[in-house]
């Protein structure tokens, strides 16, 4: 029984992270305030971050009771500037451990898919959180496709070391481990989870990157997906080249001249990103140029 329940509760996490994808860039404009929840949140997490500290005998956030050093002045956490839908955000991470420096892979990419391990809280109710509580066992999630501080958050882990057995479980060793704690707009906004909790919460999570797969090509193209973003802003979500409503990191074709993007590659070395033929646009790569059809 209590196995089931500990599934169930991992499907419903998994779903929580997954759904809040539907919260993308081309979704309906809503009339909420977020820029005055933006300073309502960082007003809550700035004094919690005052008043707690990261306790190290058992890899914890705890309020302060003597002299401990605030997360606030804390070496070990950062500040990340994020941008939402023209909103500004901060996303505070604190790095236990950044992940094996003998990994090759280096950092994943906001559109990159990892290998987790999490716990879940609401900053509110540090106290008596066991109903968002949830430590199962490592799970897959595309970075692009859960909530934004999860996508910027992990971009700071790198991952650990495989260290499974021929037989055994899949286990890595010296993965990234931290604390991301996020605003209600990196989190599930003014809609809420599946199940309409979590509204307007800031959220922590202390996580764990096992992990991940480095340059996901969603549409398979020969175009990494992170570096499907012609305008640049970081969000290849946003990028849609031939306005058909497809962004372009899961476009077969970015320019719609019905030529498939993995064959706009003239000099045939793979990727289509470095083929220049238009004497008119020599910086347009072919892919994302419709007079170009090669
Ligand atoms: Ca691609
Ligand atoms: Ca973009
Ligand atoms: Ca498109
Ligand atoms: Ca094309």
């Amino acid at each position: 029984m209590k196995k089931a329940l500990k599934f169930s509760l991992k499907l419903f996490f998994a779903t929580l992270l997954i759904s809040c994808g539907a919260n993308n860039p081309f979704g309906t404009v809503d009339n909420f305030d977020h820029e005055g929840q933006a300073l309502i949140d960082n007003d809550s997490i700035m004094s919690f971050l005052d008043k707690h500290y990261f306790d190290t005998t058992i890899d914890s956030i705890k309020p302060i009771t003597s002299n401990q050093t605030p997360l606030s002045q804390d070496p070990n956490l950062i500040t990340m500037d994020v941008t939402e839908s023209e909103v500004d955000y901060k996303l505070y991470v604190y790095k236990l451990r950044e992940g094996n420096p003998n990994i090759d892979k280096g950092f994943p990419t906001v559109m990159d898919s990892v290998l987790v391990q999490y716990q879940g809280f609401s900053l509110e109710r540090t106290d008596s959180l066991a109903e968002f509580e949830f430590r199962g066992s490592p799970i897959w999630f595309q970075l692009n496709a859960v909530i934004r501080g999860w996508s910027h958050g992990f971009t700071n882990f790198k991952g650990g070391n495989n260290t499974s057995g021929n037989n055994g479980p899949i286990t890595f060793a010296d993965g990234g481990k931290g604390v991301l704690i996020m605003p209600s707009g990196l989190a599930y906004r003014n809609v809420g989870s599946g199940s309409g909790s979590l509204i307007n919460r800031s959220l922590i999570f202390y996580i764990e990157l096992f992990d991940f797969i480095e340059g996901t090509d969603h549409d398979n193209d020969g175009v990494p997906s992170y570096l499907e973003d012609p305008d640049g802003d970081g969000d290849p979500r946003n990028d849609d080249t031939d306005g058909d409503g497809i962004p372009n990191y899961i476009d077969f074709d970015d320019d719609g001249d019905l030529v498939p993007t993995r064959d706009e590659d003239a000099n045939g070395d793979g990727n289509p990103a470095n083929d220049f033929s238009d004497p008119n646009n020599p910086t347009l790569p072919d892919y994302l140029n419709p007079a170009i059809r090669q």
